[in-house]
């Protein structure tokens, strides 16, 4: 599955509250393949390598939990990603059906 999809770190690996200056959104273009989620700059292309940063903005969805971001009204079709490694992101999907949809595919990773 691949999409755009914003990005707002909430929470960091030690479960840590993300500091200011780092908890802004930002927009990627985004690919589940296996059991990573890739957030990329630019759209997915099959022969091209990932960017270093491209790499750096992977996260494992391996045991991750996905749901609506209930608690979150600033913007609409948010949904909540905690990775078993506690890293907390928000991610906002174009649309509701899209966000229904990468939380099916990550739940079933
Ligand atoms: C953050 C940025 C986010 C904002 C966040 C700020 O600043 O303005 O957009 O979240 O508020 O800390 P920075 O880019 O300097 O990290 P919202 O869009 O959800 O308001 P927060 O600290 O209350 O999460």
């Amino acid at each position: 599955k691949h999409g755009i999809l914003s990005r707002k770190s909430h929470a960091e690996m030690d479960g840590k509250r993300t500091p200011r200056g780092r908890r802004g959104w930002k927009k990627f273009y985004a690919v589940l393949k296996g059991m990573i989620l890739y957030l990329q700059k630019d759209e997915y292309k099959p022969d091209k390598d990932l960017s270093e940063v491209d790499l750096k903005n992977a996260v494992r969805v391996h045991h991750a939990m996905a749901t609506p971001a209930c608690d979150y009204s600033k913007r609409p079709n948010v949904l909540k990603l905690k990775t078993s490694d506690w890293r907390v992101f928000l991610l906002q999907a174009p649309s509701e059906e899209e966000m229904m949809s990468w939380i099916f595919r990550i739940n079933l990773v």
